[in-house]
């Protein structure tokens, strides 16, 4: 394990395809999709782009619904990605302020290769010139430079390109005496599936921050802003995906942008972002299968993931209390600093896998406090916020004014046990992988213990997935049923990928039954019968780790 500091590298920007995928041979696969990207650009924009921002989707290995308690999870990047070709419009003096919105100072017109996504043309308003509505108050229009109209009530591609260009502007555009947004065409093209657990929106949003960053000249080396390295844009993706309605972790963003090919990443949060290369045994296949259910996440927010944000910050609450631990009357806490101020942990210093290990497991039987009267049923509105301490008013404040939910019961109990058991599956998925590596260097009894150690991965996905389905309540029978398939069928772990309620497995398969593996569950799974082979394959496929986010620039 590599344990440099892959945050504070510089954002990448090559000139090279090969550069791009690592190698030559990694890169061909490739070629063709990105020079009829080249292509269709300069069809419909009548000169070459700029600029190819690239940023791919991400499989979770393990650690569902841990990130934003501040947890370590670990994904890889696919090789599936969001591409972004954009290049600066020149517009003529008379016609810049013209009422047009593409003749505004950072107008944008944006095509999607894909005819099911409409051509969109928008530009950034200036603060002054935002009316305060209900939906935007007073205070947010005065917090920021600029506002880009983005709709939270029904998922639309371009929010997520607005979603990236607004922290661009409100990060590289303030101040009176600044430049000004250049005006900009850009052209899309994505090979994530959507709604599917593979993290497409964080792609699209970081792929969209890059885009705008590069266009606008903010990466290039005399202007490069010192402070935007990767740890950076992922902080700003983060910020940006909120934007468009969801209160997202950081795992889809640090892992689109901070992947190393061939290795997973271990991704911690607190008591900052930090991630290191994680290498997988040599002969594990990871196997993404989609259910082909399709998780709105924006639309369902409510009762799905915006919901469990806030149980699980209600949990970590009423834990804290009940630890004696000291929290701030307004503080949303999380688990995982619960967990550190319990053990003692020093200020800024994270007390390390195995610690954090023993405690997690020390304190799953403390969990008890979080039931009412020692059932499972959850509890009502009322009683949780008796069990927080707080008054209604504070509460309110806290954690239901940001967010909208909707619930009748409230499952802090089974959140947490959840969170806490899935926590320590990762750490021990981790040091599996790491034991497993240090072994097969130094000794020739290698492949028995490699056996075992992705036997003990496997389980850990199994328990996983359980967890996810009896405790986190985030799966669904369709992918209850795909991960049972894909077990008889030769894998020795299977789980929801992603936020779930829909969406993709991921199953843990030893290279030499994948054949067989996707094979039988091609034939097995009800919603595969009748589709074609490319369908197919587009359905359910082997996946290796693959590299993370960068820019191309196009020369001429
Ligand atoms: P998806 O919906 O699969 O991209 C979401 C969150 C993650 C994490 C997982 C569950 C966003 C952008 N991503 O992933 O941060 O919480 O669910 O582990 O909301």
């Amino acid at each position: 394990m590599s344990t440099l500091s892959i945050a504070n590298q510089p954002i990448p920007v090559y000139t090279n395809l090969r550069d791009v995928f690592g190698s030559v041979k990694a890169s061909l696969p490739h070629a063709v999709r990105w020079n009829t990207l080249v292509e269709e650009f300069e069809k419909r924009f009548g000169r070459k782009p700029a600029y190819i921002a690239r940023a791919p989707g991400r499989v979770n290995l393990i650690g569902e619904h841990i990130d934003y308690s501040l947890f370590g999870v670990l994904p890889a990047a696919v090789d599936r990605d969001i591409l972004i070709a954009c290049a600066p419009r020149s517009v003529a003096p008379e016609e810049h302020h013209a009422h047009l919105d593409e003749h505004k100072p950072g107008g944008v017109i944006a095509q999607n290769l894909h005819p099911k996504y409409t051509p969109q043309i928008f530009a950034p308003a200036p603060k002054a010139k935002v009316p305060a509505t209900d939906e935007i108050k007073d205070s947010d229009v005065h917090a920021e430079s600029w506002y880009l109209d983005i709709n939270k009530r029904e998922l639309r591609w371009e929010s997520y390109v607005k979603a990236g260009y607004y922290g661009v502007l409100n990060h590289h555009f303030t101040g009176g005496g600044s430049a000004l947004p250049t005006p900009v065409d850009l052209l899309v093209t994505g090979s994530v599936p959507a709604g599917s657990g593979l993290s497409s929106s964080a792609a699209m949003v970081v792929a969209s921050t890059l885009a705008f960053l590069a266009v606008n000249g903010k990466l290039e080396p005399e202007n490069a802003e010192s402070h935007l390295d990767k740890g950076t844009l992922v902080k700003l993706a983060v910020e940006n995906e909120k934007r468009v309605g969801v209160n997202s972790g950081g795992m889809d963003q640090a892992s689109s942008v901070m992947s190393d090919p061939s290795s997973a990443l271990y991704i911690t949060f607190f008591p900052s972002l930090t991630a290191s290369t994680v290498h997988l045994p040599g002969s594990a296949s990871f196997v993404i299968a989609n259910s082909l259910v399709v998780s709105d996440k924006v639309v369902s927010a409510k009762r799905h993931y915006n919901l469990r944000v806030v149980e699980t910050l209600v949990g970590a609450r009423v834990l804290a209390n009940a630890l004696g631990v000291r929290i701030g009357e307004r503080e949303k806490v999380t688990f995982r600093e619960v967990v550190g101020r319990f053990a003692g942990e020093e200020e800024g210093v994270d007390m390390g896998p195995e610690e954090l290990e023993r405690v997690l497991q020390g304190l799953e039987g403390r969990l008890g406090v979080l039931k009412r009267d020692g059932t499972e049923e959850g509890v009502t509105m009322e009683e949780m916020i008796k069990m927080s301490g707080l008054s209604k008013e504070v509460f309110d404040e806290v954690y239901l004014s940001w967010v909208e939910i909707e619930a009748t019961h409230f499952q802090l109990y089974k959140r947490a046990k959840h969170v806490f058991t899935e926590a320590r599956r990762v750490l021990q998925f981790r040091k599996t992988c790491l034991d497993v590596s240090s072994s097969t260097s130094s000794s020739s009894s290698s492949a028995s213990s490699e056996a075992q150690c992705i036997e003990r991965l496997g389980r850990l996905m199994n328990e996983s997935q359980q967890s996810c389905n009896e405790d986190f309540d985030c799966s669904c029978p369709e992918l209850n049923e795909l991960t049972r398939l894909a077990r008889e069928a030769g894998a020795v772990g299977s789980r929801l990928t992603g936020a779930g309620w829909g969406g993709c497995t991921v199953s843990l398969v030893p290279e030499d039954k994948v054949k067989s593996f996707i094979d039988q569950v091609k034939k097995t799974y009800p919603a595969y019968q009748g589709m074609n082979e490319q369908q197919l394959g587009e359905a359910i496929f082997a996946t290796k780790p693959g590299s993370g986010a960068c820019v191309f620039k196009v020369e001429d």
